[in-house]
């Protein structure tokens, strides 16, 4: 009996440890009052009022409210999303959400009669949206209402980025030679790469400067371009292209990289001991003064790419800018992407950030479809966070 007495008391601390570990955790959790919804603030109505600055609203309905938008707000903390549609009087209405930085994407398609009543041209690529505006803080301390400025945009680019690899493989040490960004042509028609400039975006870390509150240029210290001089290298409908690092069969040094050595591009430094496959056009470099090849962040960083020819970049110190106006797409990615505060991307161009990827880890980026019929469209609502996806391996040429 003392024997059994003695292990029943044993277990029962075993459980009372048990119980206290676990319980130390639940603890924390409960003192961490900024993640836990207040029943107040749940209860909060808001009003999101859109205005259109385009004055195609005041001509339509006489007012400059934009009514049947759809608004699509994500919480930055916790990632939930909301998607609302704005009444006659573009107001949407939402509640029984948590105080937050909230990413706000408002589209309202103007449907081909609506245009031809504006301007006389029936034409379905349209739209307005709020280039700026992107980011809104909803919470009692803030008031219920939040105004929100649309402006017109003229479709969305011919060319998008389609995929950032960027980490380097699993099980091959601090092999990181395989990374690359592939683009994609989601028209219709033929596009042309040539000349196109492939930007990374710089932010001078040491310093603690970021240029992303410049609204008129990227700045940058990391530069290439596609060859061509015109329509050498065309793009078809629906084509994915590679621009690779080292065009190489990386999987020959790592096992669980991707074979690159058929990649449409590559990026070849000149002046420094870089690879160059002979099979493979080399990206031109245009500035990037440092390192022994194309290079960018393996858990962070921005890419642009920009129609600006290459010899109109303004030079800037050590640095070259790059106008806002002549980005086709950019796509930042950070190492937390809840933390749109390190953001060093004008959020114009991306409102958020992917990511959340460790180095090595053999994950990859890729912009999300919104649309396979007739053709594969890729979403591009100008914010990463709702644009992309995370892969467990890398896509290169293709789809996942
Ligand atoms: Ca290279
Ligand atoms: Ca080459
Ligand atoms: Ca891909």
């Amino acid at each position: 009996m003392k024997t059994n007495k003695t292990r029943l008391s044993d277990k029962c601390l075993f459980y009372l440890f048990i119980f206290i570990i676990s319980a130390i955790p639940l603890s924390c959790n409960i003192l961490n009052i900024d993640n836990i919804p207040t029943s107040a603030e749940r209860g909060t109505k808001y009003k999101i009022i859109l205005k259109d600055d385009s004055g195609y609203m005041t001509t339509l309905f006489g007012s400059n409210l934009v009514r049947n938008a759809e608004i699509m707000i994500k919480s930055n903390m916790q990632g939930t999303e909301y998607n609302l549609t704005t009444d006659s009087n573009g107001v949407a209405e939402v509640s029984g959400i948590i105080s937050d930085d909230y990413l706000v994407t408002a589209n309202r398609k103007m449907l081909p009669g609506e245009m031809k009543i504006i301007n006389g041209v029936s034409r379905g690529d349209i739209k307005l949206t709020n280039t700026n505006e992107r980011i809104i803080r909803l919470g009692p301390a803030i008031g219920n209402e939040v105004t929100i400025h649309m402006e017109m945009v003229i479709g969305s680019s011919p060319i998008v980025i389609s995929e950032i690899y960027a980490c380097g493989p699993p099980g091959s040490g601090l092999y990181y030679h395989d990374k690359y960004v592939e683009v994609y042509n989601q028209t219709d028609t033929v596009q042309y790469l040539d000349g196109l400039l492939v930007v990374e975006v710089f932010a001078n870390y040491s310093l603690g400067i970021r240029y992303g509150n410049d609204p008129d240029y990227v700045h940058s210290k990391n530069i290439w371009k596609f060859p061509g001089s015109g329509k050498d290298y065309p793009i078809n409908p629906g084509q994915f292209v590679v621009c690779a690092e080292d065009a190489i069969d990386h999987r020959i040094n790592a096992p669980n990289s991707v074979d690159l050595s058929h990649a449409d591009f590559e990026f070849y430094k000149d002046d420094a001991p870089d690879v160059d496959n002979p099979n493979v056009p080399n990206m031109l470099r245009v500035y990037q003064p440092y390192g022994n090849d194309w290079l960018i962040g393996g858990e962070g960083d921005a890419l642009v790419i920009s129609n600006c020819p290459s010899d109109s970049i303004i030079p800037s110190g050590d640095q070259f800018l790059i106008p806002i106006k002549s980005v086709l797409d950019g796509v930042e990615y950070l190492k937390d992407p809840t933390r749109l505060d390190l953001k060093i991307m004008n959020s114009a161009i991306d409102a958020g950030a992917t990511g959340s990827i460790q180095f090595y880890t053999g994950k990859s980026m890729e912009r999300k479809s919104s649309t396979i019929t007739p053709r594969r469209i890729l979403k591009d609502d100008n914010n990463s966070s709702v644009d992309f996806d995370i892969l467990e391996h890398p896509t290169p040429d293709k789809y996942h």
